[in-house]
């Protein structure tokens, strides 16, 4: 039997890698669409890449962009995929509010390009297609938690120009009989998210600031409510819904909600840091209240822990609350004016704050259990364990290189 062909726009991002290479390990031929860039782009499939002078390829990739409907046309054409993974996109919510008309384009034009692509082409009865449909449908959440059933209040330029891939998807299955399905995705992380989304600028921080290489993590709106899973568990998904006989949309979550700031203490807790928060709004900070030496030493390392101590001990950044707290195993209730002296771990900067703001997601991924029998590996725990344990490792170099006299970049948004 001749192998299947999958063309992935979006390969080099999050999920792109993490399907590419489940899909070649189930024998498929994946192409992928990357953009031209100045520098490399394709770090995160690197490990997948081979040499286009090699024959018999598992992973091919071509040049292209979903704002040009020639490009995409073409590059279908050449493909004639089985199926097609619809991944790309400006995928970042506040980056949406200022590239409101790219947004549009590549996001919601972007998806109408590939469906018409495949009807021009006369592929409708055999290429199946994935839309990556998005939790940031519900936006103001009507009901909670949200289903397939849930109305619809997107809240941003990003969620708006999704709300349009998700209707032409269906539109092109009911007008054309094309097997398309939106997956409606609530948000998924993984060692490899993008450092500018929240639970990697978290994790990257706090192994930073663990190692001693950074004082102090700036975020937005603490309060804020999302579902998180691993990527991993979320790629399967997509694959399943292009197996399926009938196409059809379905929700992809956890069920669970955990604030931003209940995931910073949970994150700190996985390598033994206690943060307490204080405060209210743009003045909320938090701080490092206690040490389990045990966990910390076994997760980050021996070599770090007299820093964070010093650290915890206020003696080297003039404040005292966390002394006391330390000695005293008090609760985190001692004076704002001896908290304000402490140097906080984490505060608030309003530059983060989003125009609309999505409060609360939660998703009830009922159907796609029943139907797909899809279930989630990864729980927040896992993911959070994962993250940081990558995270420290990769920070550890950073740590070797800047012993070894070598500059290291910082990246911070
Ligand atoms: P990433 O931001 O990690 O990856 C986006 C990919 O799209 C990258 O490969 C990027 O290329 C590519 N891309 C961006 N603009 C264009 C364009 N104009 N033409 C061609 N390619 C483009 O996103 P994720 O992997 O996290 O998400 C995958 C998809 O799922 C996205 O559509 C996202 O909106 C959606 N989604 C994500 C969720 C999540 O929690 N991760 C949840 C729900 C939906 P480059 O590497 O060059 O930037
Ligand atoms: P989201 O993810 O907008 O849900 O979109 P993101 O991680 O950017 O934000 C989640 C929540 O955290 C709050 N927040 C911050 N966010 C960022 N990025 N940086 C901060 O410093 C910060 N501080 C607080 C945000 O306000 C928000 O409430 C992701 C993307 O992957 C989308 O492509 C995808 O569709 C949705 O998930 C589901």
């Amino acid at each position: 039997m001749s192998k299947k062909t999958a063309l992935i726009t979006g390969i080099t991002g999050q999920d792109g890698a993490y399907l590419a290479e489940y899909l070649i390990k189930k024998g498929y031929i994946v192409h992928g669409i990357k953009r031209r860039a100045s520098l490399f782009n394709t770090n995160r499939i690197d490990h997948l890449y081979q040499d286009p002078h090699e024959k018999d390829r598992n992973l091919i990739l071509h040049y292209g962009d979903l704002t040009d409907s020639m490009n995409l046309t073409r590059i279908i054409q050449e493909v004639q995929p089985d199926e097609i993974y619809n991944l790309a996109a400006m995928s970042h919510v506040k980056v949406s509010f200022d590239t409101p008309e790219y947004t549009a384009n590549a996001d919601g034009i972007g998806t109408l390009r590939i469906l018409e692509a495949v009807r021009l082409l006369g592929l409708t009865k055999k290429t199946r297609i994935y839309q990556a449909s998005t939790s940031e449908l519900y936006g103001l959440a009507q009901e909670v938690p949200q289903n397939e059933k849930t109305p619809f209040y997107p809240r941003s330029p990003y969620g708006v120009a999704k709300l349009y891939a998700y209707w032409i998807t269906v539109n092109y299955r009911e007008a054309y009989g094309l097997h398309a399905s939106n997956g409606i995705l609530f948000n998924h992380e993984s060692p490899i998210r993008g450092e500018t989304f929240v639970t990697r600028k978290i994790t990257r921080a706090l192994a930073r600031i663990a190692m001693g290489m950074q004082e102090t993590l700036f975020l937005g709106n603490l309060s804020a409510q999302r579902d998180w899973g691993h990527a991993k568990d979320y790629i399967r998904a997509m694959y399943l819904m292009l197996q399926q006989d009938e196409p059809d949309d379905y929700v992809i979550a956890t069920g669970i909600t955990t604030t931003i700031r209940d995931f910073v203490k949970k994150a700190a807790a996985e390598i033994g840091m206690e943060i307490t928060f204080t405060g209210e709004g743009p003045e909320e900070k938090g701080y490092l209240t206690a040490v389990d030496e045990t966990t910390f030493t076994a997760k980050v390392g021996a070599a770090y822990l007299a820093p964070l101590k010093t650290r915890l001990n206020g003696t080297s950044l003039r404040g005292v609350g966390a002394k006391r707290r330390r000695r005293s195993n008090l609760p985190a209730s001692q004076p704002a004016s001896q908290k304000e002296a402490t140097s906080p771990f984490i505060a608030v900067d309003p530059q983060y704050f989003r125009p609309t703001e999505v409060d609360l997601l939660v998703g009830d991924a009922t159907k796609a259990r029943n139907n797909l029998g899809w279930t989630p590996e990864y729980d927040l725990k896992g993911l959070i364990s994962d993250m940081l344990k990558s995270d420290i490792h990769l920070m550890k170099m950073d740590c070797y290189l800047k012993e070894g006299g070598y500059r290291i970049l910082n990246y911070f948004e």
